[in-house]
């Protein structure tokens, strides 16, 4: 066990619905403190950017599109296993088969509009996290 930081995004399909305090309440109640949080309009340039990974992936235009299409709230969060514990409270991709309890199967509406990002792997958070954060904005 280590204490890690993993990158989260509550995606427009949540803000728009009014979601925030209900899914931070989820991720508080696993253990995980919320260390840095912004509510951000992204540009497409930007969502295109931040899932560059994914460019080749025939979702990726209605993904970026999504994405942009009204705010995000951005957080790190911090705790032992953040990274693979995060997932856990998200659940599966495809909301249709997410656990009941996460996130996805709670609230979100399809498998692209699935109400929260959470970083992979160790890696990809660092990346992730700096993509949106400064290191003096992260407050444990
Ligand atoms: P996850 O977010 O669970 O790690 P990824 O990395 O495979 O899933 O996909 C990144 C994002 O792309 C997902 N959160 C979802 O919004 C979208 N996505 C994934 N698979 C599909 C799909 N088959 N159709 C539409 N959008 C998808």
């Amino acid at each position: 066990m280590a204490v890690q930081q993993t990158l989260s995004i509550l995606k427009p399909d949540a803000t728009r619905r009014n979601l925030t305090g209900r899914i931070n309440a989820l991720i508080e109640a696993s253990g995980l403190r919320i260390v840095a949080q912004k509510r951000l309009l992204l540009a497409r340039a930007q969502a295109e950017a931040f899932y560059a990974e994914h460019r080749e992936r025939p979702f990726f235009a209605s993904l970026c599109a999504t994405m942009s299409e009204g705010p995000v709230v951005v957080q790190v969060l911090e705790g032992e296993d953040a990274i693979p514990r995060y997932r856990t409270v998200m659940g599966a991709t495809n909301p249709t088969v997410a656990d009941p309890g996460t996130i996805r199967r709670e609230f979100a509406e399809s498998i692209e509009a699935n109400s929260v990002h959470g970083s992979d792997s160790l890696a990809t958070a660092n990346r992730e996290i700096a993509f949106f954060f400064s290191q003096t904005e992260l407050v444990g």
